[in-house]
């Protein structure tokens, strides 16, 4: 079962070699962001920084820096695990003998065993700080040199929507600004933002908590691309195969939080207020993103768990921690992508792509321009919309093999025909897009033509040695006296 709660994650880490104490004082302030960047792409261990300047807090960092880490998270020995596991939710065999009826009972019983469950008490608030609440007391990263300040990174904001009272967890960065105020990053795009328009439209306070630590699957489950209104938390029950514990804040009882957080940060954003600057801040994408305006978030308390950690992450050029977050998103949302877009037989988000530049996608073609039909799906499913560019090739080609998906783009296109641009949202974060959040996308038809595609002569065949031969040198290999 995955780790109810961040130590045990780490004492887990711990056992098996995976993580790495560092007791000699470290500065918050782009230090740990070198070191954490050196050994992330190194595929080294997570971090705990025992001894972090200016805070009595230790630091971890790194945590799901490697597949073996994120899989260990998620409880799972493969990503496909879980992918499998998705897929018996969302296309259920329906049972039709008696005995099948019965196997499927502790299947079902799990299933009403995900939603959250609301507790009274939670370790999270051991200790308790209201108007002695001060985030300066946490070790907040200054990630990146031009940064505009210190940052709280792995986050899970908790806001409900005010109409129907849907909960949604979002994994957005937070600007340190004073000691009890922050500015809060969520997209416009994000359902945070689209909570925080509810309440502007409403001219309601809107209250929120942000969650650090957890279940080691929470800071994973906020960042999934769930649909708007399907709620974080149930699918972090999915995940951890039992309900998540929910305990409502101390000042801000509308909001729940997991009960066995390290640290919550309860507070409130007045959509009346005037925006604040925030960032810039050196981004997934390799840049920096420019600074804008975002609300202003209210400090009301700081909980915790009597001897806390605090866990957060750094982003930047790739690879970095969120590359493995992203790879189990890829691998676990395969089946519901597929549910919308049925063509996709597999995918791969290319860690140069960050993201949402660059999809490879595989599909079975069976007539004139459904490469097309799949680019536009894409662009219209959930966050995938905003892939700047999407490459499909045919079955036959392995789309995690990124040499063998750009051979195939650079022989199969005839540029003119074979490329289509589209123009619409584009992820925030883009800096080359015209517009902001605004520009066009590109989808490259890497496919074999065919008739009804445009202008086409005889397509040659692909070069491949027939089987038998195959099968004969590899038995015959030693006899070369070949290496
Ligand atoms: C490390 C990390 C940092 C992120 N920071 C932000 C952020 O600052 N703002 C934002 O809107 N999304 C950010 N995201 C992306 C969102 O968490 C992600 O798109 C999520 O699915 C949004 O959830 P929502 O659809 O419920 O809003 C971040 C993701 C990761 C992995
Ligand atoms: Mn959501």
């Amino acid at each position: 079962m995955p780790a109810p709660d961040m130590q045990t994650f780490v004492a887990e880490l711990e056992s098996r070699g995976w993580l790495k104490r560092i007791s000699v004082e470290v500065d918050p302030e782009l230090e740990i962001s070198e070191i954490t960047d050196r050994v992330t792409k190194a595929a080294g261990p997570a971090l705990l920084f025992e001894n972090v300047k200016g805070s009595d807090i230790p630091l971890l960092i790194n945590t799901y820096g490697t597949k073996e880490r994120m899989c260990l998270a998620l409880g799972a020995d493969d990503f496909d695990e879980v992918a499998a596991r998705v897929k018996t939710l969302i296309k259920p065999e329906i049972p039709t003998t008696l005995m099948q009826k019965i196997k499927k009972l502790p299947e079902l019983a799990q299933l009403g065993r995900l939603p959250p469950k609301i507790v009274k008490r939670g370790v999270c608030q051991e200790v308790v700080h209201t108007d002695d609440a001060d985030l300066t007391t946490l070790p907040l990263l200054k990630c990146w040199p031009e940064d505009g300040g210190r940052y709280i990174t792995l986050t899970s904001v908790f806001t409900k929507d005010p109409e129907t009272g849907d909960r949604n967890i979002g994994t957005y960065r937070v600007q340190l600004v004073e000691p009890r105020l922050c500015a809060m990053h969520w997209h416009v795009h994000h359902d945070g933002a689209r909570h925080y328009r509810r309440y502007k439209e409403r001219g309601e306070r809107m209250p929120l908590a942000i969650a650090l630590g957890g279940p080691a699957i929470m800071p994973y489950a906020g960042t999934c691309p769930l649909p708007p209104d399907i709620d974080e938390a149930l699918f972090a029950g999915f995940l951890q195969g039992g309900p998540i514990e929910l305990v409502p804040c101390v000042t801000q009882p509308k909001i729940e939080v997991p009960a066995t957080a390290e640290i919550v940060i309860e507070g409130y954003i007045d959509p009346d207020e005037n925006l604040i600057l925030e960032g810039p801040f050196g981004d997934h994408t390799g840049f920096y993103s420019l600074a804008d305006y975002y609300p202003q978030f209210h400090v009301t308390a700081i909980t915790h768990r009597r001897s806390p950690i605090y866990p957060t992450t750094i982003v930047g050029k790739p690879p970095q921690e969120d590359f493995w977050l992203g790879k189990a998103t890829e691998r676990i949302f395969l089946p519901l992508l597929q549910m919308l877009v049925p063509d996709v037989i597999d995918y791969n988000l290319p860690m140069f792509g960050c993201f949402h530049n660059c999809v490879f996608v595989k599909i079975k073609k069976e007539y004139p321009l459904q490469a097309r039909r799949v680019m536009s799906a894409i662009w219209g499913a959930g966050q995938m919309a905003f892939t700047k560019i999407i490459v499909v090739v045919d079955e036959h080609v392995d789309v995690q093999d990124e040499d063998a998906v750009l051979f195939h783009m650079c022989a199969n296109i005839d540029p003119k025909r074979d490329i289509m641009f589209v123009d619409g949202p584009i992820d925030v974060l883009d800096h080359a897009s015209p517009y902001f959040a605004a520009g066009s996308k590109m989808g490259i038809d890497a496919t074999r033509k065919i008739a009804g595609e445009g202008l086409i002569r005889e397509w040659p065949q692909e070069i491949e040695m027939t089987a038998e031969i195959k099968e004969l040198v590899a038995r015959r290999w030693e006899e070369y006296g070949l290496r």
